[in-house]
């Protein structure tokens, strides 16, 4: 695989590296991404499963649907993009700054992770906001209740119209702005505020590369895209850093 040699040239020299993904980079893994010829989004309305109202409207539906989600992730792996990330921590100070919610970034490996949009391993309960992990239920096919006060267990994901979690946000946006490259992989970059996060990057002097198999809403403005899959893409560009190194 060929790469430009002007952004070869700013892998050699770079120390700080941060990779802003979204649900492509899963995809090969077998979970499907939101937008798209066979995106979630294709066949389910977002109002209608991934905001506050509709979990509030049909709390079993919403629950049932992120019990169904959690068993595919249960039931895939990392890929090789995920895996080449985390071992790129080997030559770089990596951090990961992630809209997606399926853990397969921690489970590759990778050590430094901001999660923007939550994650589907926790839920908390919506009237005290006791966290809970699934092996503290009992009962999840339907909507459970919290044990302290009885209110509705919702996931700790962020559906629209919902704050990112501070800490989370911030941290991912500094890590972009102190980068020496910033990769943005696998995302549509049409969800704000996190897809204001790869042009801070930018803005703070970062060269901007973005894997995806299709140009984005972001490709006129970053300095390299390589169109391809993720998790084909990223066992070369570790590849040609191994032979550096
Ligand atoms: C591959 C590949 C391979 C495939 N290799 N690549 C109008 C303008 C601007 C903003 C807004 C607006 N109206 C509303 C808003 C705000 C709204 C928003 O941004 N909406 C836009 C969609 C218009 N944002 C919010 O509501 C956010 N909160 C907020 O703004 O708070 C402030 C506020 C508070 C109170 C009142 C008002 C405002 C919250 C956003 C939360 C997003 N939540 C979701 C669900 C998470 C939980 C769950 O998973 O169920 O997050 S939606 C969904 O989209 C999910 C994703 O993280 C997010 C981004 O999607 P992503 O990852 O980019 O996936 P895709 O499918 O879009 O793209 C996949 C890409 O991969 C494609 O490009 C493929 O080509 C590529 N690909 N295979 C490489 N093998
Ligand atoms: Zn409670």
């Amino acid at each position: 695989m060929q790469f430009k040699q002007e952004f070869l040239d700013k892998l050699k020299n770079a120390k700080k590296l941060v990779f802003f993904t979204g649900a492509g980079i899963s995809a090969e893994s077998g979970i499907a991404t939101f937008r798209g010829k066979d995106g979630i989004w294709n066949k389910m309305k977002p109002e209608e499963l991934a905001s506050f109202d509709a979990f509030m409207k049909n709390p079993d539906l919403v629950w049932q649907w992120y019990q169904h989600r959690r068993e595919i992730v249960h039931n895939t792996k990392p890929n090789a993009g995920h895996i080449a990330i985390a071992e790129l921590e080997k030559f770089y100070d990596v951090t990961v700054v992630t809209q997606n919610i399926d853990n397969l970034h921690r489970r590759a490996g990778s050590t430094k992770i901001f999660e923007l949009h939550g994650n589907i391993e926790r839920n908390f309960c919506v009237d005290c906001k006791t966290f809970y992990y699934l092996n503290d239920l009992e009962n999840t096919e339907s909507v459970p209740h919290c044990k302290k006060c009885g209110g509705l267990i919702r996931p700790d994901v962020v559906w629209f119209g919902e704050f990112l979690p501070q800490d989370q946000f911030s941290g991912g946006e500094k890590a972009a702005e102190w980068s020496d490259l910033c990769f943005v992989v696998g995302t549509s970059a049409v969800v704000y505020p996190a897809a204001y996060i790869p042009m801070s990057a930018k803005r703070a002097g970062a060269y901007l590369v973005e894997i995806n198999i299709e140009p984005t809403e972001l490709s006129t403005n970053t300095d390299y895209s390589v169109f391809g899959k993720s998790g084909e893409i990223l066992p070369h560009i570790l590849e040609f850093i191994k032979q550096q190194k």
